[in-house]
């Protein structure tokens, strides 16, 4: 019976760990420790960074980990590198449950550029008023941008924040298109800056833009090494029971 560790925090992960409990395996579910309050999961949970990759190591062998599920986040590429190294070092096998990138479809009108500082640099010219729905942890990096006018959301409430010009709406997806569409009327939104996060928690925004006729800056995926790849809880539950 392996004995599975999912790196969490995302829709898909959810899904997979509400399989594994059903199914009774033993599995802990993994948050980073980001928000106040991470979703309740039907598996044991532990929150926190685990100290760099060594400590990974340590909390594999100590723990017992048979296999790794990678269900993080497409940008969380600092976690998805770690548990690469990790696993190669402690033997645990790995995979990664992920969702394919967002393409654009008819009526969109979408500028990808490759990460968040080209984002950054794309905002030059003239103020807008721009829905950056990025996140809380990259929000200095638009500093150097303070003349726009910013929607942020964000998972909890900020303290100080570091644009001079901005409204926050405290909210987690997953998110309604409509929802989205009357926000971005309400702020007479001119610009949605978006990761390609994939998957439909987020994607609410972007078929409110295309509704509206407003367009996207899309910041692409960093890239990742080669691992297993796979596209659904089912796909994991036979890789589970293959591996
Ligand atoms: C702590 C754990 C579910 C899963 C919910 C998904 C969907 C809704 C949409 C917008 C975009 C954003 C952000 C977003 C979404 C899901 C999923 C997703 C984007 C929670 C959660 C944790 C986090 C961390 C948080 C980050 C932030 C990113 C907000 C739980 C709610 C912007 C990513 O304040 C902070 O420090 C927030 C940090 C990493 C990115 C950033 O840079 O700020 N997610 N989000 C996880 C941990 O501690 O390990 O409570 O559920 C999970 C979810 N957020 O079905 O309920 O699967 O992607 N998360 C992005 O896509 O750009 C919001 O507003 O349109
Ligand atoms: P990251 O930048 O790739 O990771 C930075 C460090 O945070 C990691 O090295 C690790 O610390 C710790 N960490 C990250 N995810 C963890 C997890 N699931 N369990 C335990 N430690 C974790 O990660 P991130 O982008 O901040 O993402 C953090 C969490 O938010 C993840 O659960 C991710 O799935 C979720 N999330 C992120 C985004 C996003 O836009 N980045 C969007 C939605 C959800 P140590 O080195 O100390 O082990």
């Amino acid at each position: 019976m392996p004995n599975l560790l999912i790196l969490g925090g995302t829709t898909e992960a959810n899904a997979l760990a509400q399989a594994i409990a059903d199914l009774g395996m033993p599995a802990t579910y993994s948050y980073a420790g980001r928000v106040d309050k991470p979703r309740p999961q039907p598996l044991p949970v532990r929150v926190g960074g685990f100290g760099g990759i060594d400590r990974l190591v340590a909390y594999l062998h100590d723990n017992e980990i048979t296999h790794i599920v990678d269900a993080t986040h497409p940008f969380a590429a600092q976690m998805s590198r770690n548990a690469i190294e990790a696993s190669a070092v402690a033997q645990t096998k790995l995979a990664v449950l992920t969702r394919p990138a967002w393409a654009a479809q008819a009526g969109d009108d979408w500028r990808h550029v490759p990460d968040i500082g080209a984002a950054v640099a794309a905002l030059s010219g003239d103020p807008r008023r721009i829905f950056l729905a990025v996140g809380r942890m990259h929000l200095a990096d638009f500093a150097a941008q303070p003349q726009h006018h910013y929607l942020l959301r964000l998972v909890d409430a900020p303290g100080a924040l570091p644009l001079p010009n901005c409204d926050v709406v405290v909210d987690r997806g997953p998110f309604a298109e409509a929802d989205d569409r009357a926000l971005m009327q309400r702020h007479g939104i001119e610009l949605v800056v978006s990761k390609n996060a994939g998957g439909t928690g987020a994607r609410a925004k972007l078929d409110a833009a295309r509704s509206l006729g407003v367009p996207v800056l899309m910041i692409d995926r960093p890239v990742l090494p080669q691992r297993t790849e796979l596209a659904s809880v089912a796909q994991v539950l036979d890789w589970l029971d293959h591996s």
